[in-house]
């Protein structure tokens, strides 16, 4: 075919499938339900993009939950313990009463998060192919010749990290090359992510190894292997050497090859599926002509998985921004008009104000200095308590933000409703005895979101869903012109908060890094130089929180890992421009004002040396999840630390004495004037009746170790 696509959205244009599964996981409507929504979404699919022109039309794109969980399922690779319920697909997903669910974790630099397949020694692979041969047939009884899109084996398994499993797997794919041979199935795209990253010798040869053999295969459909998110550097040559027929290269984030790939199609990745701007037809057109092979496939960068359906469904954005936009369906049209050199650019961008100049370092004191005078100013006992900012969100808040909206409630009644919220949230703190408290974030539906609804230059979307996991979906807002905040923001809502009590109450705000990472950004300026404007921004709400009296403010930066380029080469220069982002956002503070920053996910010891150089007083961060495993590495940390003592994603309340062992282990590992008690992250996912508990308990436990530390 002339023109493809890797992969479209599936959670539905007005999110039909979130709302079937969390109808079904409910108990509100059956499996034949859920699956009938399913399959309304593929048909959807298919006939859009054959309306649109385009040829290859890709199937097993939809997923109920997520496309490495349906290959684990593929390969058989279901652990033993959730045989046995009734759902083992979800129970992996999302785990059961009885059984925790498969370890989460994002999807290369994406805000996507996958399942992480769990193979052992005794895994034994088994092939059931199902989903793909359904999804195949079900197309052509619609009309439509499609190619399977698979995760590939050599990516499976190192996401899963058993390559040396890559032996038996292969066994499994080249059983599934042969039931969709016998199926009529001309092309399979298997999709190797995993080759844009560095790999060792070992790994470029199980690249080998594995296309050699499935290349062998007796008619077999035609190999097309798919890359994205980057340049295959060494892993290119290897490929080429083997039998596979066709190649997906990344043309948006990756060079032109060098390797000359006469004898293979390229399929040619000019379109971003990484952002939402309309593609610029000379830069698309000079990759296309610049690449050797026999012949050219015009696609997308990667899957549109990432990017919202339709820019149609948005009338309300400016019609200047507009004109610039591209989501998946226009993505596809442009696709297709490349492929037939028919295409018509987008309208040129506004023209960007000069960048602001360096921020004079005027520096906060060295830490010591600074928390002498923050312990002078806030006279926190030993250990003092605090959480990480959010408190839950009640439907009732929800739905009155969608009553603002539909113009059914004032604004004064939304904020005389935010604010009672507030004082209830200070009320359950100041009886439960925590010392640091926070406001409970009652006014943000996001906290990326809610700072782009707030800061110019941002624009948001009404529709515009792009799926994170399972069920799970965000807004990510249109970063399209310089960043300037009009205005403070969350002044009003912290000082309101900080009336109410004695006690210090948090100001919160997010990082410039994180507000980028988790929106789509303008790419006519370098990221770190678009960084450093929010982190202007940021900087100025610093100023205006001290200003008004508050004395903690937290930054947040939990993006800051997601952002880390996949290439080693690459990721000194990215943290050393994204940590100078955050303290530039940050050192405007006194150094009587104390800036906690909080960091989510587990993987966060593997930049631990960046995590030390963002220079905040207090740093929150998950531990009780992932087994405390985070206090061996915090010995050189040389600032407060508060290693989480409690899991929140799931809704069971810890005993006191866990927590107390936890906190005995946490100062073990750190000196009693430097740690902090709290939760592994925000609490906006449970209910008040889970988070009073757990917090009550976590207030007993403290209170036993600082008698026991004044004795
Ligand atoms: N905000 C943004 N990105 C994120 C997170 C976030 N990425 C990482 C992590 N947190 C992902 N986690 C979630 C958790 C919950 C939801 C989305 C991503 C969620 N979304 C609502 C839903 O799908 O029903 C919609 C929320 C809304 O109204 O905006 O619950 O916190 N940007
Ligand atoms: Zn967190």
């Amino acid at each position: 075919p002339k023109s493809t696509v890797l992969g479209y959205p599936r959670i539905g244009p007005r999110r039909e499938l979130k709302r079937a599964l969390e109808s079904h996981w409910d108990g509100r409507s059956s499996r034949a339900e859920l699956d009938r929504v399913g399959a309304e979404i593929r048909e959807r699919t298919w006939r859009r993009l054959a309306e649109l022109g385009l040829e290859g039309l890709p199937s097993n794109t939809f997923s109920l939950y997520d496309q490495v969980l349906d290959t684990a399922v593929l390969l058989g690779a279901v652990p033993e313990r959730y045989r046995a319920a009734d759902d083992p697909y979800f129970a992996m997903a999302r785990g059961t009463e009885g059984l925790a669910p498969l370890r989460m974790t994002k999807w290369f630099d994406t805000n996507y998060h996958y399942i992480v397949p769990e193979i052992d020694p005794g895994t034994v692979f088994k092939l059931d192919a199902g989903k793909p041969l359904g999804e195949v047939r079900e197309a052509r009884a619609l009309g439509y010749e499609t190619r399977p899109v698979l995760i590939g084996p050599v990516t499976f398994l190192l996401l899963a990290g058993a390559l040396e499993r890559l032996d038996d797997v292969l066994g499994c794919y080249e059983e599934l090359l042969g039931a969709l041979a016998a199926e009529g199935v001309a092309w399979v795209q298997l999709d190797e992510p995993a080759l844009v990253a560095d790999r060792t010798p070992e790994e470029l040869a199980a690249v080998r190894t594995a296309y050699e053999r499935l290349g062998a295969v007796r008619g077999r459909p035609g190999l097309f292997v798919a890359s994205y998110f980057g340049d295959l550097g060494e892993a290119l040559p290897v490929l080429a050497g083997t039998p596979v027929e066709a190649i997906g290269i990344d043309l948006v984030r990756g060079g032109v090859p060098v390797v000359d790939l006469t004898g293979k199609t390229v399929v040619a990745g000019v379109v971003s599926g990484r952002d939402v701007w309309r593609t610029s037809p000379e830069r698309a057109l000079a990759a296309l002509g610049s690449v050797r092979a026999s012949q050219v496939t015009v696609s997308t960068s990667c899957s549109l998985l990432h990017v919202p359906y339709d820019v149609e469904a948005e009338p309300e954005l400016d019609a200047a921004l507009r004109s610039r936009l591209a989501f998946a369906e226009q993505k596809v049209a442009e696709v297709v008009a490349l492929a037939a050199a028919e295409f018509h650019g987008p309208a040129p961008a506004e023209p960007s104000a000069p960048l602001a100049g360096p921020v004079v370092a005027e520096g906060r004191s060295p830490y010591a200095v600074r928390a002498a005078a923050q312990a002078e100013h806030l006279r926190l006992p030993p250990l003092p308590i605090t959480t990480i900012g959010s408190f839950p969100q009640t439907g009732e808040l929800r739905a009155a933000r969608a009553a603002v909206t539909a113009g059914t409630l004032t604004q004064e009644e939304y904020e005389r409703r935010v604010e009672a919220e507030i004082e209830h949230v200070i009320r359950v703190q100041e009886r439960l005895g925590l010392d640091v408290l926070v406001h409970g974030e009652p006014e943000r539906n996001d906290m990326v979101q809610y700072f782009a609804e707030h800061l110019d230059g941002f624009a948001v979307t009404r529709n515009g869903w792009v799926q994170s996991y399972g069920s799970r979906c965000t807004r990510p807002p249109i970063l399209h012109g310089d960043v300037s905040r009009p205005e403070p923001i969350t002044v009003r809502w912290a000082t309101y908060a900080q009336a109410l009590t004695d006690k210090p109450v948090k100001g919160m705000l997010t990082g410039p890094v994180t507000i980028v990472a988790w929106s789509f950004v303008r790419d006519d300026l370098p990221l770190r130089d678009v960084v450093f404007q929010v982190a202007d921004a940021v900087r100025e709400e610093v100023r205006d929180l001290e200003a008004a009296g508050v004395s903690i403010v937290q930054v947040d930066e939990p993006a800051l890992r997601e952002l880390l380029p996949l290439r080693r080469a690459a990721q000194d220069e990215y943290l050393e421009w994204a940590v100078a982002a955050y303290r530039r956002a940050t050192s405007g503070a006194g150094d009587r004002t104390q800036i906690h920053t909080h960091l989510c996910y587990s993987d966060a010891d593997q930049i631990l040396a960046a995590i030390d150089g963002l220079d905040a007083d207090v740093t929150t961060i998950e531990s009780a999840r992932s087994g405390a495993r985070i206090l061996g590495a915090v010995e050189s940390f040389g600032r407060g630390l508060g290693p989480g003592v409690y899991d929140i994603h799931s809704p069971r309340v810890p005993g006191a004495e866990e927590v107390e062992d936890l906190l005995r282990r946490t100062l073990r590992a750190l000196p009693v004037e430097r740690v902090w008690v709290n939760p592994d992250c925000g609490l906006k996912t449970r209910t008040y009746e889970q988070v009073e508990a757990a917090l009550a308990n976590v207030v007993a436990a403290t209170r036993r170790l600082r008698a026991e530390l004044q004795a």
